[in-house]
């Protein structure tokens, strides 16, 4: 399990300031150090770094959460729930194809979430092409690597700021 939030505080952390999370599910620790050709170079640190200087600057807060144990990421996505969390970016990894269990947990938030995977999904194994996420995201980004994250903060704080 690992998280990461700021160091020091900043506007963005201002109590008011809306949060997002951001859930990465089992595996993808292992970001930018086995399997580039498929995931890309950056590391996890990598992202959660761009990522939160992207919320800094929209003066919103980020917070990143990565487990391989599917209990804790349900318990995170409850947890959210409790703190006001006010949109979640998920990449589920593996449990993309698996968890009814994380898949209720995001449902009985009604967070409103964003999907996101590094490959294209749609391109490779028959058992990736099915998520148990999709038809309840706001939406699903994949193919892009790193920078669909980007897309989709970039998409949360547009949705964000029309409500
Ligand atoms: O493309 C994605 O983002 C995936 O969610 C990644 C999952 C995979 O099971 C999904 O089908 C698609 C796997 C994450 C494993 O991450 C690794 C990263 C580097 C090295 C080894 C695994």
């Amino acid at each position: 399990m690992s998280k990461q939030t700021s160091r020091q505080k900043t506007s963005s952390e201002d109590a008011r300031a809306p949060r997002i999370l951001i859930l990465h599910g089992p595996n993808l620790n292992l970001l930018g150090r086995r399997e580039p050709e498929i995931y890309g170079h950056r590391t996890l640190g990598d992202i959660h770094a761009a990522m939160e200087a992207r919320g800094r600057a929209a003066g919103v807060q980020i917070e990143s959460y990565q487990s391989n144990s599917e209990g804790e990421l349900i318990d995170r996505v409850q947890a959210a729930a409790v703190e006001g969390i006010e949109f979640i970016v998920i990449n589920p990894g593996g449990y993309t194809h698996t968890s009814i269990a994380l898949r209720d947990a995001l449902a009985g938030v009604a967070i409103p979430f964003i999907e996101v995977h590094l490959s294209n999904i749609h391109a490779r194994e028959a058992f990736r092409q099915h998520s148990y996420f999709s038809d309840i995201a706001v939406g699903v980004i994949c193919g892009f690597g790193a920078q669909g994250y980007e897309l989709a903060l970039d998409a949360a704080l547009a949705r964000i700021r029309r409500s």
